[in-house]
């Protein structure tokens, strides 16, 4: 038997029949009926591209049913998927297929010519937000012939998902089939997954998140998808009545609770908020609640191993906590030479599972830095885990901030601002922020007081993504450090906690 995830939809696919699978502003988009023909009909395109097994498709469009097909099409091809942000730039670019060595490089027609250049001797084709462009119009969208979905072992590779590190150098987490389809069904289960589930599908398509976890489930439940090409709380209202699932970020939920209307009326279908992918604070919790009765499933999760630990379905689910590890995954808070902490005390944690990913693409290295000699991962997360097991994110070991859900490494903007004429040097911090969690914000050492904060934004809005640029820029006449020399970032962040207060 094959371990090609794709084929466990195929077979709940037949099992739906003709129930829609996507439905977008109130469309029927795709029935399960037509999902095997029109995904083997996408995988014949990939496969007339010249795409074989192994090979590398990095992705770079915009949300659309089309890019779902593209992405299982990918799987079943036996194709390695690699998404990318949509907001990333050309210069950001340049680096991910340089090393994916792709064969095939899918953009938006409004892209191409800047990606032509870094494609090298990949088959660059386009792909819309409407789902048009070259390879929406390759011949094979018209075959008959079906497709034989591509054999794959356990361990072969489904995806790279790209995750920045500490040395500002983004690393290609590989995941395997195996990986993928281990962390889906253990899911489907702990959260009782049900066929007449519907989803309310808002999250981007390029992170483990919206494109695993809400894709998978769904698909794996036979459920139907509400498709939304982004958060727009109207729009999400708008569906609730109908829905019973929704998976967001915080934000979504910060937003959500915010709204108007938000009501026990317009949420009673409902059956289950997700969040996840950064911390949901305790007050969004309670607001939540107060407003529609629902108690929000926070779990804990990261682009290497998927999802790791989760609040129970039926149990306690406990604000500031992210719940048990998943059944199959052992998780440890341990000290820095890997031996487990008594429960309680915080430490770094530590886990390992069938979901943890084959390793960084092309980086052994960086792979053999993050593990420990017993098969262990470290996570970079501080955490406590009380004597039931529960585990609770208290702080992060790693240089990170998480805005909007989105993982922004400083060191990557500071080696982008450093470079500026004019710049002496910076650091870069996360600051409390009411929408986004927290907001990346620059402390900058000038050589000359005329340089100003608008004049340094505007020199790195072509290096970085949008979404990476920090919101604020201060000045400083030196930055804090410590006797080794060390930026004390602990002390930055005091100084400016108060920066975005509501
Ligand atoms: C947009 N902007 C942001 C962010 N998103 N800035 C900082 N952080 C962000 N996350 C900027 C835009 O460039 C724009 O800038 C301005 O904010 C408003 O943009 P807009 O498009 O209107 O924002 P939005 O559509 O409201 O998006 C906010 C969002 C979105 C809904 C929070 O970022 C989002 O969907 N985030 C989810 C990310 C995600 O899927 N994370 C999962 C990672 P300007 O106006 O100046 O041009 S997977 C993971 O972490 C692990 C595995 C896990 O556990 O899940
Ligand atoms: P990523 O690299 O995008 O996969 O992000 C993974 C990181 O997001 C984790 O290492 C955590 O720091 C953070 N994260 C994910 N879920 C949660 C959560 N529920 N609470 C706190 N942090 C989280």
């Amino acid at each position: 038997m094959t371990a090609n995830i794709y084929a466990l939809f195929a077979e709940e696919a037949a099992k739906a029949g003709a129930k829609p699978l996507i439905v977008e502003r109130g469309r029927t988009r795709l029935t399960y009926a037509h999902l095997d023909t029109i995904v083997g009909q996408w995988a014949q395109a990939l496969v007339g591209l010249g795409g074989k097994p192994g090979d590398r498709i990095v992705v770079q469009v915009e949300k659309s049913v089309e890019n779902v097909l593209l992405y299982l099409a990918s799987l079943r091809a036996g194709l390695v998927y690699v998404p990318l942000n949509t907001a990333y730039t050309p210069a950001e670019l340049e680096y991910f297929i340089d090393d994916a060595e792709p064969a095939i490089v899918v953009c938006d027609p409004a892209r191409q010519e800047a990606i032509a250049p870094l494609s090298g001797d990949a088959k660059l084709v386009t792909l819309d937000a409407e789902g048009h462009g070259s390879l929406a119009e390759h011949e094979a969208m018209a075959s008959t012939v079906p497709f034989e979905t591509v054999e794959r072992a356990p361990d072969d590779l489904a995806a790279i998902l790209y995750t920045s590190g500490t040395t500002g150098l983004s690393k290609g987490a590989m995941l395997s089939h195996d990986n993928l389809a281990s962390n889906a069904l253990v899911l489907k289960d702990y959260w009782h997954w049900q066929t007449d589930d519907v989803l309310i599908h808002a999250l981007p398509i390029y992170h483990v998140h919206g494109l695993f976890v809400a894709l998978h489930l769904a698909l794996l439940g036979g459920s139907t998808i509400r498709f939304h090409s982004g958060f727009d709380a109207d729009a999400i209202l708008a569906d609730m009545p109908d829905a019973t699932v929704l998976m967001g970020v915080p934000t979504f939920y910060v937003r959500l609770a915010d709204h108007d209307g938000l009501t026990r009326e317009v949420s009673a279908n409902m059956r289950l908020f997700i969040s996840g992918s950064a911390p949901l604070l305790e007050s969004t919790f309670a607001d939540f609640e107060t407003k529609t009765g629902h108690r929000i499933l926070e779990r804990y999760g990261m682009t290497e191993a998927g999802m790791i630990t989760s609040n129970p379905y039926d149990g306690e689910r406990i604000p500031g906590t992210v719940g048990f590890p998943l059944p199959g995954v052992a998780a440890r808070v341990a000290d820095e030479s890997g031996a487990e902490v008594e429960r309680g005390t915080p430490g770094v944690l530590e886990i390992k599972g069938p979901n943890l990913f084959q390793g960084y693409w092309k980086k052994p290295d960086k792979t053999a830095e993050e593990m420990r000699a017993d098969g262990y991962f470290i996570t970079g997360d501080i955490a406590t885990m009380d004597a039931e097991g529960r585990v609770a994110i208290v702080g992060r070991a790693k240089d990170l901030i998480i805005a909007g859900g989105l993982n922004i490494y400083p060191k990557e903007i500071e080696l982008v601002l450093d470079a500026v004429p004019g710049v002496t040097e910076s650091a870069v911090i996360g600051v409390a922020h009411p929408d986004l969690g927290e907001a990346v914000v620059a402390i900058v050492v000038r050589e000359d007081d005329a340089l100003e904060e608008n004049a340094i934004l505007s020199a790195i809005s072509d290096q970085l993504a949008r979404f990476k640029q920090p919101r604020r820029i201060l000045f400083a006449g030196s930055l804090p450090r410590n006797a080794m020399g060390k930026v004390q970032k602990a002390k930055l962040r005091d100084q400016h906690s108060g920066l975005f207060a509501a």
